[in-house]
């Protein structure tokens, strides 16, 4: 029964819709109705066309205006303000480029807006034209591929017998990071996900037979690193893909599962240098205001916070992705030989279990 009338009311709902469109329809006589746009349509489309112009340029503006903050300070590598000159002189063109193409793209849908008795004109090709839009893109992405490539080979300086290097492994699982240490001599041990052992806590599978490992140092919860020193960092990784990512020193590498990957870099600023740095200040003066606040409604993640960097992972790996990560502690030499010496080495980490 319900249904019924629930299916009588809807067809009288329906039955209303269509007298009122009708009537509406019969109040429209007498005004043009035509589907064919008119000069006036044309107008107004033209003027919207530079409406849409001046939205976009007004959204990029507020964009930098109100974003502008969370783009990445002052580089702690050595190679880092190289690495953002390439990346603003990049940025600059693309933004040049695109005001230009965007106004004169919108301008043009203005001028040459339909009009009565106005015919667009045949025009077959160019030479000329087309050889300058071809060869002024040619010249200034090959300059600035040219410029890429110089950039990246001089960023790629994973040569072990120049300056003096620490050699650090840096092993992802899901999800979280560990490091290793390639001890006095500097030469990592051999080691594979096989060799794991829990119950003896060799959690990166080091082979306890070869020599170089014995003395090797594993660190499970910071990364610390000497200032000034070139450090060449060597990326495992257990199960899928995950990408080291330590955006103050602009580095990133894939760690990818059954291969060794490398990237290289010197650290330029220790940890509490970096705390002083005006921009650094800045932002973590702002996260503690939203603390504060948090704090005083009595929610969590409220305690005060201070600058550390960090290495993160930067390949969508799972649900915990988002926290995968590492503090890194940049000091100085002999801060960094204090922390060293606190460290057990493999031997004695297996000998502990034993
Ligand atoms: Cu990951």
């Amino acid at each position: 029964m319900t249904a019924l009338l629930t299916i009588i009311v809807l067809l009288l709902v329906a039955i209303a819709i269509w007298q009122m469109t009708k009537i509406f329809e019969l109040s429209q006589v007498g005004t043009e109705n035509s589907q064919i746009a008119n000069d006036k349509d044309n107008k107004i489309n033209g003027y919207l066309m530079f409406g849409f112009l001046i939205f976009i340029y007004l959204l990029t503006i507020y964009s930098f205006w109100e974003w502008g903050d969370v783009l990445l300070g002052t580089p702690a590598s050595k190679h880092g303000p190289e690495y953002d000159s390439l990346m603003h002189i990049s940025m600059a063109l693309i933004f040049f480029v695109q005001i230009v193409t965007q106004a004169l793209l919108y301008f043009f849908a203005y001028k040459y807006r339909g009009q009565k008795g106005k015919k667009a004109l045949f025009y077959a090709d160019n030479d000329k034209l087309e050889f300058i839009w071809t060869i002024i893109p040619v010249i200034v992405l090959a300059g600035l591929i040219l410029y890429g490539l110089f950039t990246w080979t001089s960023l790629m300086d994973i040569d072990e017998e120049e300056g003096d290097p620490i050699i650090i492994e840096l092993y992802a699982q899901q999800f979280n990071w560990k490091a290793r240490y390639a001890g006095a001599d500097n030469v990592l041990g051999k080691a594979n996900v096989r060799l794991i052992d829990i119950n003896k806590n060799n959690v990166l599978g080091i082979d306890e037979t070869d020599p170089y490992g014995q003395d090797d140092v594993v660190s499970q919860t910071e990364l610390h690193l000497p200032v000034g020193r070139k450090i060449i960092f060597k990326m495992r990784s257990q199960d899928v893909l995950h990408s080291a990512y330590m955006p103050h020193f602009r580095a990133q590498m894939n760690c990818v599962p059954g291969m060794i990957t490398q990237f290289s870099f010197t650290p330029t600023i220790t940890t509490e240098e970096m705390r002083m740095d005006p921009g650094i200040a800045e932002k973590v003066q702002h996260i503690n205001k939203i603390r504060a606040k948090r704090r005083a409604n009595g929610d969590d993640n409220a305690d005060p916070w201070e600058f550390d960097y960090v290495l993160l992972c930067n390949k969508i790996c799972g649900p915990s992705h988002y926290n995968m990560q590492m503090k890194i502690v940049v000091e100085t030499q002999e801060e960094f030989d204090a922390w060293m010496k606190e460290q057990d080495t493999f031997k004695k980490t297996i000998a502990a279990a034993e």
